[in-house]
């Protein structure tokens, strides 16, 4: 019986042969399998991936071991906050990346395109958001450098596909993060299970709404983690909710912004500071200069709550939004 195999994995297997480590090998042996039509005539050939695969797997953990510091990537953080998109292979994290900033990932309908961490910006209002897109977390393999930026970064966004099992998803998705001690969690958690993990607050984003039109999937979702986290239901390759989205986003962060004027001057609406939610106007002053805090008097503010121009003092905690003007 002819195995019919499609052109995919012709790549996948050249990619194989150019390899040059274990981890690459592995990718590539990964991606061959799933590629691989699931019949009679490519039982023999399977059988030899996961051989290969599993010899592969040992070797590396070995090798892991001695050398974890050896594949590190390290993704400069710019704009307001860095956030990345995980989740398992093939929901649509390239995809979301591509149509939300400049940067052109590789979109496939195979697993494991996505190789290396790119980044790009979204523009949310004023501001810019770094967007990193990430290879699959998918159990069994996992590009052992993830972590380490997951670790360092601000926020995630965990994408599943409604088309697919979504609840498995972020279970398995959320199992791999704990086994390396990073701990997902949602707006009203408070941090949890001391210094032993890393807390990084998430949105779930449910990807591919297009092919659950009825929301039976999505509700089934939100029933199960609504309480836990902020969910979002999106279609990122027919654009739907994108913009609700990066609301969310930005609510998930915890960040604010907060502009400063001279006397007399319009403020620069263009260049807002980015502060965490709950500072003050003495932190503000300190993030501008270290002399400015220690020479500050009072500020004059335009805000949400304060009347225009009003005094406050440096203990005043700021709002989204809010626009100073400090004098000394
Ligand atoms: N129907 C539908 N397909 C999508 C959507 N978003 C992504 N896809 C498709 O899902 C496949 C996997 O996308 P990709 O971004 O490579 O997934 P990744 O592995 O998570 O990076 C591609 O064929 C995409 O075109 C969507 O919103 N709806
Ligand atoms: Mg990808």
């Amino acid at each position: 019986m002819p195995a019919n195999l499609p052109p995919q994995y012709f790549e996948a297997e050249k990619e194989y042969r150019l390899a040059k480590t274990t981890q690459e090998k592995m990718t590539a042996l990964e991606a061959m399998l799933t590629i691989m039509p699931k019949h009679k005539g490519t039982d023999k050939l399977r059988g030899q991936l996961r051989k290969k695969i599993s010899k592969l797997k040992g070797d590396s953990q070995k090798k892991y071991t001695t050398s974890k510091k050896a594949f590190a990537f390290n993704i400069d953080r710019e704009g307001a906050a860095q956030v990345m998109l995980i989740g398992p292979p093939n929901v649509g994290k390239s995809e979301l990346l591509s149509r939300m900033t400049k940067a052109s990932p590789e979109v496939a309908d195979y697993p494991f395109t996505t190789r290396k961490p790119l980044a790009g910006m979204m523009i949310y209002e004023d501001i810019q958001i770094q967007l990193v897109d990430t290879p699959p977390i998918a159990s069994g393999y996992i590009e052992p450098w993830l972590f380490g930026i997951i670790r360092n970064s601000d926020g995630l966004l965990l994408m599943v596909d409604l088309s697919e099992d979504p609840l498995e998803q972020v279970e398995s998705t959320i199992a791999e993060l704990k086994k390396s001690s990073i701990c997902p969690i949602g707006k009203q958690q408070a941090e949890k299970d001391g210094g032993k993990f890393a807390v990084k607050q998430t949105l779930i984003i449910a990807n591919k709404n297009d092919l659950d039109p009825s929301c039976e999937t999505y509700d089934i979702l939100k029933e199960l983690y609504a309480f836990k986290f902020p969910i979002v239901s999106i279609s990122a390759r027919e654009k739907d909710n994108l913009d609700g989205m990066k609301k969310q986003v930005f609510k998930m962060l915890d960040i604010i912004r907060v502009y400063t004027k001279a006397p007399g001057k319009a403020f620069d609406s263009k260049a807002p500071f980015i502060l965490k939610k709950g500072k003050t106007v003495q932190d503000l002053s300190e993030k501008i200069h270290k002399d400015f805090a220690k020479r500050f008097k009072y500020a004059k503010i335009w805000g949400s709550e304060k009347y225009k121009g009003q005094m406050v003092q440096k203990e005043y905690v700021l709002k989204d939004g809010d626009i100073l003007e400090l004098h000394m």
